[in-house]
Order: C-alpha cells, then sequence, then structure tokens
C-alpha cells in the first residue's frame, strides 16, 4: 500500500549509483511456509559518483529483515535505520562485502512481483523494482552485477530447480532435499534475475548459431502440456536465425531456458537465458489455441529472446529509458513476424493497434512522452506508447536511413554499448554518427507526448504540369506540455495516375527526401507548414500518402468518394489500401449515425457496396487483405474519431449498416464461405490464417440476418471443426445470435474443455464480450464460477478486462452500472494485485470523451477508488491523473 506521500520521480533527478555491486550471491531454501534468502554481496563506491560519503542506501520492500552484517560483523539495529523502501547504512568502508538474511513467504504474495507461488511452483518476476521484494539491494537497472545462485528445495515437490546462466553444480542434501548452483558470467541488473522451482517437464532442442555452437533449448512446461511446445520452439528456433541473418546478433550462452506459468501479470519476461512466460504466450496446439493464439506466441518468443540484446546485453539506464530495450525490440519483432506471416496483414494488425488505443492513451490523462519525465509508479509506464509508439519512432529511424544505414547504426549501437546500461539518446547518437543524417529534431519524438495531426491538401497545376502537397502539421496539448515544437515526419507518398504511379521529381532538389524507387518518396516534412512541388505531373493524379503508415500521426486529406475507392481498388500500399476502405466505411457509419438520429432507414453508398461485392469476387487478391477491408472500423476506432462519443449510437448505427452490407451481399458472402472451406490438416501459416479469417468474416456477416440457414452453418462449424479459430469464431456468432443453441454450446465448450484453463479463459471472454443486452449480470454471474479466480491474470482479463475494455455498448450502460461494477473490482484487486488494479482502470479513465451523462457517472466511480483510504501506487496514479 502506499505511503501517506505518494512521490513523483524525476526523470531530471537521475544521478549515477553511489555504490556498485562487483558481485551477488543468493541462497534461497524454498519452503512452504517461509522460505530464506541469504545474499553476499560485493559492494564498492562508484568512483564516477560525486557524493563519496554517502550512506548506503538499499531498496527493500515487505521483506523481513533475519540479520545483516558487513564483513562478516553484524550490525547492531542502531547502525542500520528504515524509511518506506529504503534501508540506510550510515557508515560503510570504501569497499567491502554486505551479508544479508531475508524471511519470505512466497505462498501469500499475490501480487505476482518479486517470488511468488504459481500452481505449486517457485517463480520471480522482478522487472521493474520486484528484485526489492526478494532482498535489499540496488534495485536499479544501471547497478550490474554478476550473479551465483545456489537453489535448496524438497526434491520430491520441486524436483527442477532453476535460475540464470550455467548449472555449475547439483546436489541431492539431506531430508529429501536438493540443491542446484547456477552461474551467469554476463553482468545484469536486479530486474533480470529469475528462479523457477517446480515439477516441470521438458521439451528440447538444440541450436546451432552461425559460428558453430550448439544451444541447448529447453521449454519448461506442466506434464499435461508437453504436446503445446512444438509451435514455441519452433518459433524461438526462427528467431534466433532470424537475429543472426537480419541483425548480426548471435546467442551468448550454452543453454536458453523458457518456462512456463498460469499467474503472470504480463506476457513474458526476458530474464538472462530464463525467460519466464505467462502460459498463455507459450502454449499453442491446433485443437486449443486460435490461429490469433499462434501468432502471439511466435511473437512474444521472438520478442523476449532479442531482448538478450535488445534489453539484456544492452540495458537500460533508468526506467525513463524503458522504450530504448521496448520500442526497439517491439519493432524487431514485428519485422519478424512480417517476414514469418504476411507484411500487410500484420502492419495493418499493428496501426489497429496503435489508432485506437495508443491514440486513445496520447489523448488521455495519462498521455506521456515515449520517453516519459516522472512518474510515481513505474509498473504504470509498460504502455501501449513505450511499446508501440517507441517501436514506431524506430521504425520512422529505419525509413529516414534506409535499412543499411539502420543496420549500421544498430551495429555501432551493440559493438558501442555492449555490457552497459543506455539511454535513448545513446540508441539515436549511434544511429546519427553511423549514418551521417541529422536527427537533432527528430528527438522531439522522445519528449514530446500527443498525436500530430498532418492536415494536408493537394492541388495540380494543368498549365505548370506541377502537383503540389502543402502539409501543415501540429500536436494537441497533453498534460504538462501546451505548446508543441515541430516533429521530423517522413511522410512516406506515392501519386497515382491513370496507368499507376507517377515517376516522381520534387521542384525542390534541397529536400531531404529518401527515394524507395522513382514512383515512391518519403517527404522529411519538419516545418509547421510546407510545400512539396512535384514536377512533369501530366494528369491529376490521387496522392496516396502515408504510405505503409510511415508515421504515427493522425493524417487528413480531403479525398471525394471517388478517389478513395480508386485507391481502395487500386493502390500498390496495402496499408493505403485497406485505410482506404475504412475510411469509406467511416463515411457510411457516420451517414447512418445521422439516418438513425433523422428516423431514416440505413442506405448505404452503391458504390461502395459495390466495391465490397468486387472484393469478395476478386480470388486474386490476399483472403486476409479481403477479410480486413471488409470488416467497418472498430467502434474503439470509431471513438477516436467521432467527438463526444456516443456509444449507444455508434454502434447501433455500425451494426444496422453490418446488417444492411450482409442483405446486400448474401449471395457473394455465402459463395466466399463455402471457397474457404477446406479439409486440409491444419497449419499456422499465412495462407491458412487468411482463408480462415475471410470465411469467418463471412459467417459473422451472414449471422447478422438471423436466418436458420446461415444459424445452422455456425453450428456445423462450430460442432464439426477440429481447430479452435473455427470453433470459437462460430461460438461467438452464435452466443451473439438469438439461436436457442447458445446455452447449449456454451455449455457443451465448457464440458470439452474444463481441464483446459486457456481454453475455459476464451470461453470467459465470448460471454464477457458479448454485444446483447443482459451481459453484465452473464459476467458477474460467471464471477462465481468455479473456473474463476480472481488472483488469475488471464482470468481477469478474460472476463472483467474484456467486458470493461472491449464490450463498449454493455460497459457504457446508461443506468452505470458497467462503472460501477468496475469500480467494485479495482478496489478488490487493489488489495491483492495493484497491478492487474490499475491496468484494469484504464476504461474509466478516459471520461472526457463521453456523453455529458456519461461522464459524471463514470467520474463518480473514479471519485468512489479515489476515496479509497489504503490506494496503492498504482491505482492512485491512474485515478489521480484521471481525475485532474
Ligand atoms: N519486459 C517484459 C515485460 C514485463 C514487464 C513487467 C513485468 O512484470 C511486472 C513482466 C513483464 C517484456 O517486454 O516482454
Ligand atoms: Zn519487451
Amino acid at each position: 500500500m502506499r505511503d501517506a506521500q505518494p512521490c513523483t520521480i524525476f526523470l531530471s533527478d537521475y544521478r549515477v549509483p553511489e555504490f556498485l555491486i562487483d558481485s551477488t550471491t543468493l541462497k534461497f531454501e524454498l519452503g512452504e511456509t517461509n522460505s530464506i534468502v541469504r545474499s553476499v554481496l560485493e559492494l564498492r563506491r562508484n568512483p564516477e559518483s560525486d557524493s563519496q560519503d554517502a550512506p548506503l542506501q538499499l531498496h527493500g520492500t515487505e521483506l523481513e529483515l533475519v540479520s545483516l552484517s558487513i564483513d562478516g560483523r553484524e550490525l547492531a539495529p542502531s547502525e542500520w535505520s528504515q524509511s518506506g523502501e529504503q534501508l540506510s547504512i550510515a557508515k560503510v568502508p570504501a569497499a567491502f562485502s554486505l551479508s544479508c538474511e531475508t524471511r519470505l513467504r512466497p505462498q501469500d504474495n499475490t501480487s505476482l512481483e518479486g517470488l511468488y507461488k504459481s500452481s505449486g511452483m517457485f517463480c520471480t518476476q522482478c522487472e521493474a523494482e520486484g528484485f526489492r521484494k526478494i532482498t535489499y539491494y540496488l534495485d536499479r537497472p544501471d547497478v550490474m552485477s554478476v550473479f551465483t545462485v545456489e537453489i535448496v528445495a524438497d526434491q520430491s515437490r520441486y524436483p527442477v530447480l532453476l535460475s540464470n546462466g550455467n548449472l555449475v553444480a547439483t546436489e541431492i542434501l539431506a531430508d529429501g532435499f536438493h540443491k542446484t548452483v547456477w552461474q551467469d558470467p554476463f553482468p545484469k541488473p536486479a530486474y533480470l534475475f529469475a528462479l523457477v522451482a517446480g515439477k516441470l517437464s521438458v521439451v528440447e532442442d538444440q541450436f546451432i548459431t552461425s559460428s558453430g555452437r550448439g544451444v541447448d533449448l529447453k521449454i519448461y512446461v506442466e506434464e499435461k502440456d508437453l504436446d503445446k511446445c512444438d509451435h514455441a520452439m519452433l518459433s524461438l528456433k526462427n528467431a534466433m536465425r532470424w537475429d543472426e541473418e537480419v541483425y548480426g546478433r548471435e546467442y551468448d550462452l550454452d543453454i536458453f531456458n523458457i518456462v512456463a506459468v498460469d499467474d503472470f501479470n504480463m506476457g513474458a519476461m526476458e530474464n538472462k537465458s530464463l525467460n519466464i512466460f505467462n502460459t498463455s504466450c507459450v502454449l499453442a496446439k491446433p485443437e486449443t489455441t486460435t490461429d490469433a493464439g499462434f501468432q502471439r506466441v511466435e511473437g512474444v518468443v521472438a520478442h523476449e529472446y532479442f531482448h538478450n540484446w535488445s534489453g539484456n546485453r544492452v540495458t537500460c539506464r533508468d526506467w525513463f529509458q524503458l522504450s530504448l530495450k521496448e520500442g526497439f525490440t517491439v519493432f524487431r519483432d514485428a519485422e519478424f513476424s512480417s517476414d514469418m506471416g504476411s507484411p500487410t496483414v500484420k502492419r495493418v494488425e499493428d496501426v489497429t493497434l496503435l489508432r485506437t488505443a495508443q491514440f486513445a492513451e496520447d489523448a488521455g490523462p495519462m498521455a506521456h512522452p515515449i520517453r516519459p519525465d516522472s512518474f510515481i509508479e513505474i509498473s504504470n509506464f509498460y504502455t501501449v506508447t513505450v511499446y508501440e509508439k517507441g517501436a514506431e519512432v524506430v521504425r520512422m529511424i529505419h525509413t529516414l536511413l534506409g535499412p543499411e544505414l539502420f543496420r549500421k547504426g544498430s551495429d555501432l549501437y551493440f559493438e558501442r554499448h555492449d555490457g552497459q546500461a543506455v539511454t535513448c539518446e545513446d540508441f539515436v547518437l549511434a544511429m546519427e554518427d553511423a549514418s551521417g543524417i541529422d536527427l537533432r529534431q527528430f528527438r522531439n519524438w522522445y519528449s514530446q507526448a500527443g498525436t500530430p495531426r498532418l492536415e494536408v491538401s493537394g492541388s495540380y497545376d494543368k498549365r505548370a504540369q506541377t502537383y503540389t502537397l502543402a502539409v501543415k502539421q501540429s500536436c494537441p496539448p497533453t498534460p504538462g506540455q501546451t505548446e508543441k515544437a515541430p516533429f521530423h515526419i517522413p511522410l512516406a507518398v506515392a501519386l497515382i495516375g491513370d496507368a499507376g504511379q507517377l515517376p516522381l521529381q520534387l521542384a525542390d532538389a534541397e529536400i531531404n527526401t529518401e527515394s524507395a524507387d522513382n514512383t515512391e518518396l518519403v517527404l522529411s516534412v519538419s516545418q509547421p507548414e510546407q510545400q512539396f512541388v512535384f514536377n512533369n505531373i501530366k494528369e491529376e493524379p490521387v496522392p496516396s500518402l502515408l504510405r505503409g503508415f510511415s508515421a504515427p500521426v493522425k493524417l487528413d486529406f480531403d479525398y471525394s468518394r471517388d478517389q478513395l475507392l480508386r485507391l481502395m481498388r487500386s493502390d500498390s500500399d496495402g496499408f493505403c489500401r485497406w485505410d482506404a476502405s475504412q475510411q469509406l466505411g467511416l463515411a457510411e457509419i457516420k451517414r447512418a449515425i445521422s439516418a438513425l438520429a433523422a428516423g431514416q432507414n440505413v442506405s448505404p453508398d452503391a458504390e461502395y457496396i459495390n466495391a465490397c461485392r468486387e472484393l469478395l469476387a476478386d480470388t486474386s487478391l490476399d483472403a486476409a487483405m479481403v477479410a480486413l477491408m471488409l470488416q467497418l472500423p472498430s467502434e474503439a476506432y470509431l471513438a477516436e474519431i467521432i467527438h463526444p462519443v456516443d456509444v449507444q449510437g455508434i454502434h447501433q448505427a455500425r451494426e444496422a449498416l453490418r446488417k444492411v452490407l450482409a442483405q446486400a451481399l448474401k449471395g457473394e458472402l455465402s459463395a466466399c464461405y463455402s471457397r474457404c472451406e477446406s479439409d486440409e490438416a491444419y497449419a499456422a501459416n499465412a495462407e491458412q490464417i487468411a482463408r480462415r479469417s475471410l470465411k469467418n468474416t463471412a459467417l459473422a456477416y451472414l449471422m447478422l440476418l438471423e436466418e436458420e440457414q446461415f444459424i445452422a452453418l455456425a453450428i456445423q462449424q462450430f460442432e464439426s471443426s477440429a481447430n479452435m479459430t473455427d470453433r470459437l469464431a462460430a461460438l461467438t456468432y452464435i452466443v451473439n445470435s438469438e439461436s436457442e443453441y447458445k446455452a447449449k454450446a456454451l455449455q457443451r465448450f465448457y464440458q470439452q474443455w474444463q481441464h483446459e484453463p486457456l481454453v475455459i479463459n476464451q470461453w470467459f471472454q465470448v460471454q464477457a464480450m458479448c454485444r446483447l443486452a443482459g451481459t453484465l449480470e452473464t459476467v458477474q454471474g460467471l464471477m462465481s464460477h468455479p473456473a474463476f479466480d480472481i488472483r488469475n491474470p488471464n482470468k481477469v482479463r478474460a472476463l472483467i478486462g474484456a467486458f470493461c475494455g472491449q464490450n463498449g455498448v454493455n460497459f457504457h450502460r446508461e443506468d452505470g452500472a458497467g462503472y460501477r461494477f468496475l469500480a467494485d473490482q479495482v478496489l478488490v484487486l487493489n488489495r491483492s494485485n495493484p497491478q492487474i488494479a490499475s491496468r484494469l482502470l484504464v476504461p474509466l479513465t478516459k471520461w472526457r470523451k463521453y456523453l455529458p451523462a456519461a461522464q459524471q457517472l463514470m467520474r463518480a466511480e473514479l471519485q468512489r477508488v479515489l476515496a479509497e483510504p489504503e490506494l496503492s501506487s498504482d491505482v492512485y496514479e491512474v485515478v489521480s491523473k484521471s481525475l485532474q
């Protein structure tokens, strides 16, 4: 629980550590009632610190201190003091050995930070500041130490004992205990420490690195999950090879372990050579896992593996630099997934996440730059801004430098900073030094929050044969930042003429541009207002703008319907093509909102329907792209565009439009469904995933018609399909329909999968996301279902998180019951798991976007949370900032 005065930490207060820890020895005695940790730290004053007589101040939270000694002499209580999270020893020598014994109760640790138990096994989570829950330490990422770890535990309960680095000794002890000793040769910050002890089975493989070294790969899981590790293992080997080929990065130890745990606050953690994973991000098999699940496993396995270089070998100086490792690593895993599957689909999915969740964060009360200036609780800054916008910023550097210079930059970064804890500035400087490209103005992306807006207009001068793009940039104010300096924005463009893309020749050769070929240019937008004149343009073109989503901005261009149709039909850039379909869909939804408000029927533009019909008929197109283009912009995206947000109005208009489209395209949708059916064995490859995605998109539309034939089709798909993608899609459509089969389907599904927690979470989620009235009551009922457990974050996310975060129409019930429900759950979780509590709260913090009546109800619930006397710093920061 928080101190009386929650304290804000500022980047500007950063000081180098006063002490360094050359080596860390940890001895764990793991027990059922108590666990003992004995640490020996070899400390010395940091010669770079300017306070050479400062007391030693160690971090420690919720610890029971048993003993403390320096160079073998036990300290008297008068020699140290404790306040808040600090243990202070006033007088210490210049170099000394500090021994400390703490007693922990991991079985009672529900925060899932530090050392805790999950399904009977011991495990740790130390990022960002969890190590201080294990022992007193300099728990900051710029203090790097070599670790030796000894683990003693009951052999029959905990036959597997793991930590970072190499296994150097094992020993059978008396009374059924055993011991292992691990040594990690690479100095690391405490946040990368890990320990696991449990009854685990293992899947093993080997990887030969480019220089010919063998690496043992092991995935540890519960025995019942041994058949769900193949995809993670394959993904790991693909990631290892990819990092060698694309970044020249080789793995550096002889062993790489992954352990799957049920109770985990996030997706996974990159602890040196001992990655700990949420089961949801490692286990996969076709019968239990959807295509999206398979892709998530691939992406997260790669992400954690890539951290070995971008995060572990080169780490962060302080937590304000979090995006240094996360933005870069997300960019790396996105490029990897793109290479493994369909690049355009991956890009569209990432842009969708950015435009909904990240743009909303950037426009809300918690908006922060990718390198924040201050925080109360660092756990609140593992955000879509730091991760996804951070990745977009690295992508822009890649775009501005081009692939070769970017690689030169990353080589220089890794070489220059190997073994160091550095800053975002060091990364940018390496990119600048290697490329010779000036990134001075580009640095604003690191320091300024908010989504820049680009207003672009085009004019064609037929006589002069020139086409001019006028670009105006602005950025709305965000908390603490009212005025913004202009950004350096790479704007990728093409001009489309009757016969395709036109050759581009800029009038002002001085303008700094990167040319992919002569029909696409990356314009460097850097001024508040700027013009780009293209010469020798022989016909009035349609501009294709922000190709590949070249910058995380909102772009306005006043396209006509016909121009958008043209882009949707023929732009060679997949992102722009999809985006044109979304802009057309948005216009139709806006018209539907007006029509319904005026008591009229929804009647979409015939040309739009025709374009959708063409999409459905065109078998030459990538099926995944067709599926994405046929889906109307999501309600979450619309809530970013239409202000104030009338959740019910938007939902009704969008649903009405979907129904009209389904009616108009019924024949084509049916034919498309049949065409996409296949009985080949499941594979999680791009081609099959695309086909299933299109098939289920067609079925989703058809089910809106509530016709017997389509309900029968969905039931048949639900009952007969052998893979979870098709089964769950069918179940979702059945649950959202009026079909009487609904209860039976849910019951059958539960009975079949009750022994698979990850599948049951999907069962919770389908029900939590049902659009029909009464879903809140269903969710409340499910909270006391025997399979629900509020201490398990995956279950909380599947039921409460999905309802509050992804079921707008029910969460925003006009009587405010959805808001009340969320606040109640946050207050419960505030005590057991503050990180999960503060994440859950996010939908309420966006209250300013909604209609006045909703605003009032939402604010009242936030105030109720704020009034709770024992609020964790996590929840306090989010709730107090959202009410400011
Ligand atoms: N570094 C991990 C994310 C992570 C952060 C915090 C955690 O516990 C509170 C756990 C994992 C990653 O980027 O994958
Ligand atoms: Zn990460």
